[in-house]
């Protein structure tokens, strides 16, 4: 195995840490689920612009190739790999008080976090016996939720084209074809063992197999963040009663991409900002100050339309569900002040 030929365009953290001599310690190594360095970099080295460019194959590649993950992990969440992390779901300690101003700029929240079964490889080494085999659990436990979470489990083997379109445009499904998963190796037997679940007003949903085993999402129209952070608290809860998902102390919940590991959590708002969407620099800097993200409206690697953005926290490790929301908020409050004074 060679080191990978690197050029200008690539960009990812992934190529800045792995060195040549990185990569000789790294390639004769091989997980119990048989991942390599090769599988985990393929990813960052077939797309170049890549932010990040390495997947975990198992919650072992994180020790195996720490080396260069460490190295990811601490500059993405800004975290030092010796601090253990910490969890916090009271909703009680968020300040987030919902103001209706906030609905003149907020078009809708969502805020999600990804889970991985304990005993499974992650998505990037999974079979595809082991993947119809976390279908068929979490569609089973699913079912017996009840109240404002009762919901049908749809697979995308046996969904309309038609339907599975209008809940892509809506927000609601993952796309297919992400060139970042497929080289991941996550989109191998595709669509077989995907699907998504939801409650009758599309409030909270859980995908099944696509980055990781389980995203849960909790999302709403406006900008009632607590209403949206309360549902998903109860929701995770509920999952958690029943299946065993994977953590670590220092790593939090494990997941296949490192920019999630910790909370697993991404709390989004799509907000219309159409002055700043004129001034970029300053709507970055803001972001930065507060850990946000800056994505386009129909996700990752999208663009923005009509001066909509989805912003969200970008640190998921080293801080607590409730940290992550309070970043969000807090910069979106900011936000909104710097749009209505210019
Ligand atoms: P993830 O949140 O899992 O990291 P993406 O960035 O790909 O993934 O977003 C997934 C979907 O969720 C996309 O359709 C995106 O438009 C939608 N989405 C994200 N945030 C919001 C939001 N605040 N309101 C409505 N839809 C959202
Ligand atoms: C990348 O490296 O850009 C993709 N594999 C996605 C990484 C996670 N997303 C992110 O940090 N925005």
């Amino acid at each position: 195995m060679e080191y990978p030929s690197f050029t200008q365009k690539h960009k990812s953290l992934m190529r800045k840490y792995l060195t040549n001599d990185i990569f000789k310690k790294l390639k004769t190594k091989i997980t119990k689920n048989g991942f390599t360095i090769e599988q985990a970099i393929n990813s960052g080295v077939k797309n170049p612009d890549s932010n990040i460019g390495i997947y975990a194959g198992d919650k072992e590649s994180y020790k195996i190739f720490s080396i260069v993950f460490d190295k990811v992990i601490e500059e993405y969440h800004d975290f030092d790999k010796d601090r253990k992390h910490l969890s916090n779901l009271n909703s009680e300690d968020l300040n987030t008080p919902y103001l209706e101003e906030l609905d003149n700029y907020i078009v809708s929240t969502r805020i999600r976090v990804g889970r991985n079964f304990d005993n499974m490889p992650l998505g990037p080494a999974i079979s595809k016996e082991q993947r119809d085999e976390i279908q068929s659990i979490v569609s089973n436990t699913l079912s017996s939720f009840e109240g404002s979470l009762k919901g049908k489990y749809f697979s995308l083997e046996g969904m309309k084209e038609e339907d599975r379109l209008s809940l892509i445009d809506d927000h609601f499904l993952f796309k297919a074809g992400d060139s970042y998963l497929e080289e991941a190796g996550l989109n191998r037997d595709w669509p077989s063992g995907r699907g998504i679940f939801h409650n009758n007003e599309k409030t909270f949903l859980v995908w099944v197999n696509e980055e990781d085993h389980l995203r849960i999402i909790s999302m709403q129209k406006g900008g009632n963040i607590k209403e949206v952070f309360q549902r998903l608290i109860v929701a995770i809860q509920n999952l958690e009663e029943k299946i065993e998902f994977s953590y670590d102390e220092h790593l939090g919940y494990i997941t296949s991409c490192p920019t999630n590991l910790g909370t697993a959590m991404r709390a989004s708002v799509h907000i219309k900002l159409p002055k700043l969407s004129l001034n970029m620099k300053l709507l970055e800097e803001i972001a930065n100050k507060h850990y946000l993200q800056i994505r386009g409206i129909n996700g990752e690697h999208s663009n923005s339309e009509n001066g909509i953005f989805d912003i969200s926290n970008k640190r998921r490790l080293g801080v607590t569900e409730v940290q992550c929301v309070q970043d969000m908020y807090d910069g979106v409050i900011e936000l909104i002040k710097c749009e209505k004074d210019l």
